[in-house]
């Protein structure tokens, strides 16, 4: 058995003219260096740095050296790295000379006019050289891979993805482009590389062959767009803070057992799977959730308990290596009314959710909603023809426990991922990340919360920042109003027009007719402002994600984003909570 793994920090950067012109260059330098003080201290701490255009430039950080020194790999097709001890040192060696790198990167690039970026090729290379420790490779990266192995050029360069379009397999832009990057990725992970590639662009990128990295290696794509050099240079860095600092184990694998009659069907998250009983992951932290489905095979009887085990294994950041082990028993029944009072609403969401994603690619999406609407359905009618037997029970479409199904599978529907026009780097964005959500953080994203600030902001200060979770329909927005959506990863905030423009002024500095797509929130020395800046980063420490911030009014265009996240109203193609539950008891009645 090899020594146990250190901690391999290594940076990749973006450095094609797009990249440094959008500041996405300059703010990914700006976030490493304020995130070298939090990695982990120690000399088994390792790091490399390199930058890419078409061409991929590594950097000897020696202290032997005056200044860092610049390593050319200029063969995108035919990849090699430099010797490994010349391009990753241990930190606490190397800490001047980074932090001189990062400060030169933008300038050193700042008239760069290579628009072509050898993706692949950048992330191969780095590979390479981290191939005898493993280790994170983080990728800043701002452009479709153009050249090189492993680039994602040919295919339609239409960016919007219709379901009523004439063309009838445009799912499979949603697919990877070729083999290419998920045999990279498998070789990664058997070395326990893990990636996660931090995307800034303001275009087309092509996330569903890139994202294959991320998922294949246990890492996680972070996606800014489109990319403002003002509007996300904090999140970038909280993020990359959060990434780093965030409990975090290397080398993993993982089994799930349970008892005889039952069998794991499928596992759905990032890793890398080699045998059908155990997956694998170069990386692991505590935002990744592994889902699970499970086959029933054999009878259980009344009274007897089935159990559960998940073991991981895996290493430390001080390279110890753990093992996890969490066992559940349950007990089981044979009264399908029990399995109605104790199912749970927001795991069988998740299982929904994580299901659609994996099927979104390979079906018309117009199917995929169709299955959703029809497992409600046959809910529905089991529950009512087992109601019909327990005449006691009073006779209501679903149990109490499911009330909620409903109007979550809508919202489903209605969502980033099956909507009927979407950018295809959004939908593919949205299935990468949605194939590793915890369930709190799913049911959040499907059904967002929304808030009345205007009612909190006025309210006496005892402390509390809660407020009631407004139902999202447009019969409760109201122009006297200002109004917070959140789903766990952007925040929107609508201000109505009538409101006083002298609370408009404490809280923004601004009146209404002044804000700019741009807009960032500031903390102004008054109560009101206190408050809302206190709910903002109260949600942000909940959700571990530094919510992107933006505010709308009547008429921009963020306000038809906000009028879209309104679930339970109808729009020209789809149904409104009413219709929608009435489409089910028809086709329950229907069935009965
Ligand atoms: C892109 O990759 C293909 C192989 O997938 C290769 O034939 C082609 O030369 C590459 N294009 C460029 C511009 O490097
Ligand atoms: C719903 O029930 C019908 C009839 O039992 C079955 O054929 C169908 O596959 C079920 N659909 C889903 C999505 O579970
Ligand atoms: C706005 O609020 C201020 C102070 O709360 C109040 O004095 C003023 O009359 C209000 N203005 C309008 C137009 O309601
Ligand atoms: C926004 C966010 O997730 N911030 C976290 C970054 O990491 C630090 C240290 O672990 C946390 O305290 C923050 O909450």
């Amino acid at each position: 058995m090899r020594n146990a793994m250190p901690p391999v920090y290594f940076f990749m950067i973006d450095v094609s003219t797009d990249a440094v012109q959008t500041g996405a260059t300059a703010a990914a330098c700006s976030a490493i260096m304020q995130v070298i003080s939090v990695l982990p201290e120690g000399p088994r701490t390792m790091i490399g740095i390199a930058t890419y255009d078409s061409t991929i430039q590594f950097y000897n950080l020696k202290p032997t050296l005056q200044e860092p020194m610049m390593l050319v790999v200029a063969d995108t097709e035919d990849v090699y790295a430099p010797f490994e001890k010349d391009v990753i040192t241990t930190l606490a060696e190397c800490h001047q000379n980074l932090e001189q790198l990062l400060e030169k990167i933008p300038t050193m690039f700042q008239n760069n006019n290579v628009a072509d970026s050898a993706f692949s090729a950048a992330i191969k290379a780095a590979f390479l050289a981290m191939k005898s420790t493993g280790g994170k490779l983080l990728v800043f990266q701002s452009v479709l891979p153009s050249v090189g192995i492993g680039n994602c050029t040919g295919r339609q360069n239409e960016d919007l993805l219709s379901i009523s379009s004439a063309e009838k397999d445009n799912h499979k832009l949603l697919q990877p482009k070729d083999k290419i990057l998920s045999e990279m990725a498998t070789e990664f992970a058997e070395y326990q590389v893990c990636v996660d590639i931090f995307i800034t662009t303001q275009r087309y990128v092509d996330i569903a062959s890139i994202s294959v990295i991320s998922k294949t290696t246990g890492g996680q794509i972070y996606f800014y767009h489109p990319f403002s050099a003002l509007l996300h240079s904090a999140k970038l860095y909280n993020d990359l803070r959060w990434n780093i600092t965030r409990p975090q184990g290397f080398e993993a694998t993982m089994r799930v057992r349970c008892s005889e009659g039952l069998q794991v069907q499928e596992y759905w998250g990032n890793f890398r799977q080699c045998c059908p009983t155990d997956i694998d992951f170069p990386g692991i932290d505590c935002d990744k959730t592994i889902t699970v489905s499970l086959k029933l095979e054999d009878r259980f009887y009344e009274g007897s308990e089935c159990a559960f085990q998940s073991a991981l294994l895996y290493t430390t950041i001080d390279g110890q290596r753990r093992i996890r082990v969490s066992t559940l028993s349950l007990p089981c029944s044979n009264v399908l009314m029990d399995l109605f009072h104790s199912a749970d609403l927001d795991a069988l969401l998740s299982y929904f959710l994580k299901r659609a994603a994996n099927e979104i690619p390979g079906s018309p999406t117009l199917k995929v909603q169709e299955q959703l609407t029809n497992f409600c359905i046959n809910i529905s009618r089991t529950y009512r023809q087992c109601c019909v037997r327990v005449p006691s029970y009073e006779y209501k479409p679903f149990p109490e426990t499911l009330k909620l199904l409903p109007i979550y599978i809508l919202a489903l529907i209605k969502s980033m991922g099956l909507q009927t026009a979407r950018r295809i780097d959004d939908c593919s964005y949205w299935i990468t990340r949605v194939s590793f959500i915890s369930v709190s953080s799913a049911v959040v994203l499907i059904y967002p919360r929304m808030m009345a600030v205007h009612t909190l902001l006025l309210k006496e200060p005892d402390g509390s920042l809660t407020t009631p979770i407004i139902p999202l329909t447009s019969e409760h927005i109201t122009e006297d109003g200002i109004f917070l959506l959140e789903n766990g990863k952007d925040a929107l905030l609508y201000i109505g027009d009538r409101v006083n423009s002298s609370i408009l002024d404490q809280l923004f500095g601004i009146s209404l007719t002044c804000f700019s797509p741009q807009f960032v929130l500031q903390e102004y020395d008054n109560p009101l402002s206190r408050k809302l800046n206190d709910l903002i980063n109260g949600i942000r420490r909940l959700r571990s994600s530094y919510l992107c911030l933006r505010v709308c009014s009547k008429g921009d265009p963020l306000a038809k984003l906000f009028k879209l996240n309104m679930i339970e109203d109808d729009t020209p193609d789809t149904f409104s909570y009413q219709e929608f539950l009435r489409q089910i008891n028809k086709q329950v009645q229907a069935k009965l």
